[in-house]
């Protein structure tokens, strides 16, 4: 097939401050079926995606984990059932990820900032507005609604810190000229959002470091400063491609980008601030921002924070990734939101998937094979009804094309679902098993069951951007050659030259039980009781102590003036106590698994003083310190046992 050019489409870059939920999905699996379509197309396509991981929220979010932000990010990021996990397991075909904590990222993003501070558009001022945490923005007061973050709906806070601001007031013309006069920014209704609340009222120039966090890119020529992270983020685009870095070396291939897909409420920074840095430094502008709607759940955006997330993980294993791709690019139009509901869901499977195109198939491939035994030799009768199928499929075919090309997935998948029901109605109207009654309508028969084979390929071809794996699985049955499932092959033929071999499987799409799933889902959604940890404690002792010999331990209050590890040894830690007698005593104990030495000194202890001396190591260890030990899910556990620092050092414990 003759290449078509290049086609370069990007989602946005996710923070990985919490999973991500089937919203977040929703944009990578429409990118995904556009970059699958534009390769069926003939375009050679680079699909983007990656994280978005500096700003406070990830900094915050670590520290409440009690680890650093890159071990944190890591986690959600590569970690099981993390960022990674979730695209593979949704099928997901980008040719390249982005981490913005990438080296070659982080040093790209130094020399851009550097670059408009050179050239005067960033310069150094004071900063005092209102600050959003959750979105990591900063508002005026006229910005704000009702007081809160215009974004989320959040409570802000007042903010004032020294910082570097982009001078994007110097771009408002431009912008408002883009907007209003080009196609840059799809669907229309997002133009007049941008231009009525954000450019008309006055575009200000905006905060572009940091001072107040550590977490980002540092401004290189001003310690301290951390630059904003949406110039971090928006810059993947190009960094990604080898702007500013020699990791990559795809500017000139891909570069402006073909499409943006993001989700609403980002279309602000993609097409104002985004366009505005890329004047600022001279560069082509992306072709296009395509702005999305949210899925919401009750009528809210689903989102972690709102404790209405759907787990794409027991989704997809419960109906398949292709159903769940399939739903929420059939249902919901791409520009608009759209109300998640497991009912919807599983209607949708079973009237689209099972129904419809299952059945098609099923029926189908079971004739073939009871009349044919699955061959469909040459020959056949045509007959006026199949050319009405053929007008169908050229129709679709070209409307499904249109479609797609405009970012329709709802619209582009209805089409092919056209001629699924039309085929399905030829079968009713055709009656195959009277056609097989008689010898002398075999070869009517021929040529129904070849039409039929003809429009489930078609149909196939059309979907399969969307369901890769079940076009496939039909393909396969259909046993459709390599060319059979390419983009040219879309010239409907059923003619009497036409032959196939054809099997019969498993249905593709099985029926759901509507009642016993939602069932079944309620009963996952319960918040589960977190599991208790089994808890292993040592046997009491059997054998008795007399009550003298007990009392000739002399157990005693101690403070602990020094403690360190002892070198070469990974488990001993060496003591320096006050035990209230004015010499200092030490003791070595085998506890430096459970302790750092630091988090010991000034702590009252508990020692055995009156044991005869040992070595250890070579040290000398006068007494033993007293600890508490146990089983946690088979994990050894130590604690030391601790008095109140009211205790002075030397109090005898009996
Ligand atoms: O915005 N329905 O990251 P993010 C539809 N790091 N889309 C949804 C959604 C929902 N319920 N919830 C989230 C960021 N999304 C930035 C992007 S790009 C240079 C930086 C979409 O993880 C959301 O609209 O908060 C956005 O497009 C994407 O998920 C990532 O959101």
């Amino acid at each position: 097939m003759a290449n078509k050019g290049n086609f370069y489409i990007t989602t946005p870059i996710y923070y990985p401050s919490d999973k991500l939920h089937i919203g977040h999905s929703y944009c990578t699996v429409a990118t995904d079926a556009m970059a699958r379509y534009k390769r069926l197309r003939g375009y050679d396509v680079l699909f983007l995606t990656g994280t978005d991981e500096h700003g406070q929220k990830i900094e915050d979010k670590a520290k409440d984990a009690g680890v650093s932000p890159q071990e944190f990010v890591d986690r959600i990021v590569e970690g099981e059932r993390g960022v990674l996990d979730l695209w593979k397991l949704m099928n997901i075909s980008n040719d390249r990820f982005i981490r913005t904590t990438d080296d070659y990222h982080v040093a790209a993003i130094q020399k851009i900032f550097k670059a408009m501070y050179d050239k005067g558009d960033i310069y150094k001022g004071k900063y005092s507005g209102k600050y959003c945490k959750p979105c990591e923005s900063f508002w005026t007061e006229s910005q704000l609604v009702d007081g809160k973050c215009p974004d989320c709906g959040r409570e802000v806070q007042d903010a004032e810190e020294e910082a570097y601001f982009f001078k994007l007031s110097k771009y408002a013309d431009r912008i408002l000229d883009l907007l209003e006069n080009t196609d840059f920014l799809e669907p229309k209704s997002r133009v007049n959002e941008m231009v009525n609340n954000f450019i008309k009222p006055g575009l200000e120039d905006l905060c572009v470091s940091r001072t107040s966090f550590t977490w980002g890119v540092p401004v290189d020529f001003d310690p301290g400063h951390v630059v904003y992270v949406w110039i971090d983020a928006l810059f993947n685009y190009m960094t990604a491609l080898g702007f500013q870095n020699d990791k990559y070396n795809d500017l000139e291939k891909f570069w402006p980008c073909d499409v943006h897909f993001v989700g609403k409420e980002i279309v602000r920074f993609h097409s104002i601030i985004w366009p505005a840095m890329l004047m600022s430094l001279e560069l082509p502008l992306p072709k296009k921002v395509y702005g999305h709607g949210w899925l919401n759940f009750n009528g809210e955006k689903m989102s972690k924070s709102r404790g209405n997330v759907v787990d794409p993980y027991i989704l997809a294993e419960r109906f398949g990734v292709d159903a769940l791709r399939f739903f929420l690019l059939r249902t919901f139009p791409f520009g608009s939101d759209g109300n998640f509901t497991n009912e919807l869901l599983i209607s949708t499977i079973n009237t689209d998937l099972a129904n419809d195109l299952g059945n098609l198939v099923s029926r189908t491939t079971a004739m073939c094979q009871k009349y044919f035994g699955g061959t469909l030799a040459e020959g056949g009768e045509s007959a006026e009804l199949d050319g009405e199928l053929k007008a169908l499929a050229t129709e679709v075919i070209t409307n499904y094309e249109k479609q797609m090309d405009a970012y329709q997935f709802h619209n582009a998948l209805s089409e092919a679902f056209r001629l699924i029901s039309r085929a399905n109605k030829y079968i009713d109207e055709t009656a195959p098993w009277v056609l097989a009654k008689s010898e002398e309508t075999k070869p009517r028969l021929l040529s129904v069951m070849k039409n039929l084979c003809e429009a489930i390929r078609i149909s196939a071809v059309l979907v399969s951007p969307v369901m890769p794996e079940s076009a496939e699985k039909i393909f396969n049955l259909l046993g459709v050659p390599a060319e059979g499932r390419a983009w040219d092959s879309l010239t409907y033929c059923a003619c009497a030259d036409c032959t196939w071999n054809t099997q019969t499987g498993a249905p593709i799409f099985p029926r759901i039980d509507m009642e016993k799933e939602l069932a079944a889902l309620e009963e996952l959604s319960k918040p589960q009781e977190p599991a208790k940890p089994a808890i292993e404690t040592e046997a009491l002792a059997e054998e008795t102590v007399d009550f003298e010999t007990f009392c000739k331990s002399d157990f005693r209050a101690v403070k602990v003036k020094e403690c360190q590890n002892v070198k070469k040894s990974d488990k001993l830690l060496q003591f320096t106590l006050d035990d209230g007698t004015g010499v200092d005593r030490q003791i070595l104990s085998g506890i430096a698994k459970f302790y750092k030495p630091e988090e010991l000194i000034g702590k009252t202890l508990v020692a055995i003083v009156n044991l005869p001396p040992r070595k250890m190591m070579g040290r000398e260890s006068c007494g033993m310190l007293i600890s508490a030990v146990h089983k946690e899910d088979g994990v050894e556990k130590l604690n030391l046992l601790m008095v109140s620092d009211d205790i002075p050092a030397g109090a005898k414990l009996c």
